[in-house]
């Protein structure tokens, strides 16, 4: 199959269009994401075009001329690689691949894929990361994509094999989707019979933009020792650890992989079982980085991919980390008021994180519940089990057995009570 992987130190120019709602300087910040998407895959950014556009051209996103002009920039500045903030159509990148020759040609979500192609490690991670690329991959076959191609490596537009060729691969693709499909159902099953036994505690996704801090702050809650790089995507598959905020408040939390801007669809919902711990959460901590610019912007983002798997009706808890970069008292005040109920914290430094699990705490508390339990005293276990997880506020010793009433989270006492019927 064809190697998606941007070649180390590959020199790239970069292209944003200004459309629509869009303005110059949101381009530029989108651009500036672009870069450190770009860097992150290992290319080497040597320059930037922007272009205001009325209307999107079907057949270059940008009109004829200018497709010709940049073209010709990334050729005169020794660009191996062209990379766009917009997602192009198969038909357009089908275009520039004929007008570009060997200038390789890919867009956003091209981009995305290969950096996730590059950090996957777990079987599950490049399954599904191989899925959503094959899915991208295929209505972009063209005959461009040969086999020469894929022994130099990289995506590009060398010279063709003819129609044929294609269609074989086209089957081939096709055969390797349905192999992969069964296989990600065969993972999902066994993470079902795994998430069974987590069904009675309180569990909390940590939810965010990539390099927002998740890890870290995963990290410094549960002393676990995840991942974390300045880099984006550097978590893709989901950790869980047991946090135990006091006695009676323990919670199962979750690390799962981030979001950016146009996440690519078929990405989404191949990683459908990894944000599996995400849709069944009881809480989400959205994880906002608060020295970024661009916050608001993330926080519907997040919101956004959370509505395309389901969990956008989700309880929420806003967490803005990095406060030790927020020096401007008026950025400052600016989020507090924009974010109004959210905890600010620093995860590296570990600041205000009691506040943080003091919100977890109350947030439960609502899903607590009081009840009275009779308990015979053949039950020494059950007996036992519910002084250790629930909190216990009276307690008789009558000729029958114990009679307590205890309070704590409905899913335990669900399970208490289903114990003794
Ligand atoms: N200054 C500062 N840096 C932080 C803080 N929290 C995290 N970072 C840094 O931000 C970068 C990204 O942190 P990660 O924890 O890997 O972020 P993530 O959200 O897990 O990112 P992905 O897994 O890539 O989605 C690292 O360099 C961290 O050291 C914080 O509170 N303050
Ligand atoms: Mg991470």
């Amino acid at each position: 199959m064809e190697r998606l992987e941007i070649d180390h130190q590959e020199n790239a120019l970069l292209v944003g269009v200004i459309h629509g709602d869009i303005d110059e300087a949101t381009a530029y910040e989108h651009l500036d994401e672009l870069e450190l998407l770009a860097n992150t895959a290992g290319a080497n950014i040597i320059g930037r075009v922007t272009q205001k556009l009325n209307r999107l051209n079907p057949q270059f996103l940008v009109g004829k001329g200018k497709a010709e002009q940049i073209v010709g920039q990334a050729k005169e500045l020794n660009a191996q690689l062209i990379i766009f903030d917009d997602d192009l159509s198969p038909a357009q990148v089908k275009n520039f691949m004929n007008l570009a020759e060997d200038t390789k040609i890919i867009d956003r979500s091209g981009l995305i894929l290969d950096i996730f192609r590059q950090h996957a490690r777990s079987r599950e991670a490049k399954t599904q990361v191989e899925l959503a690329h094959l899915e991208y991959l295929l209505p972009r076959l063209t005959k461009q994509w040969t086999h020469l191609e894929r022994q130099m490596g990289g995506i590009g537009t060398r010279a063709g094999m003819g129609e044929t060729q294609i269609e074989i691969d086209r089957r081939l693709i096709r055969t390797r989707i349905s192999k992969l499909k069964k296989e990600l159902k065969k993972i999902e099953n066994e993470r079902e019979t795994q998430s069974k036994g987590r069904q009675n505690f309180f569990r909390v996704a940590l939810v965010g933009y990539t390099n927002a801090g998740k890890s870290t702050l995963m990290n410094s809650l549960s002393g676990a020792d995840v991942y974390i790089e300045d880099q984006l995507f550097a978590t893709l598959d989901t950790t869980i650890r047991q946090v135990d905020i006091n006695e009676s408040h323990q919670i199962l939390l979750s690390d799962t992989v981030g979001f950016v801007r146009k996440l690519p669809h078929n990405l989404v919902a191949s990683f459908r079982s990894t944000l599996k711990e995400v849709v069944e959460a009881d809480l989400l901590l959205i994880v906002l980085d608060a020295s970024s610019s661009q916050v608001v912007d993330h926080y519907k983002t997040i919101n956004e991919v959370l509505k395309e798997i389901d969990a956008g009706e989700k309880r929420q808890l806003i967490v803005l980390n990095k406060i030790d970069l927020v020096e401007d008292e008026q950025i400052f005040s600016r989020l507090k008021k924009y974010f109004n109920k959210a905890i600010l914290v620093s995860a590296l430094n570990k600041l205000r994180l009691d506040e943080l699990l003091k919100g977890i705490q109350n947030i439960m508390d609502e899903g607590f519940q009081t009840v009275e339990l009779n308990i015979p005293y053949t039950e020494g276990k059950i007996i036992s089990e519910i002084q250790v997880d629930l909190e216990v506020l009276e307690k008789d010793y009558t000729d029958e057995g114990v009679r307590m009433t205890v309070k704590g989270p409905k899913s335990k006492i669900r399970k208490i009570l289903g114990q003794l019927s």
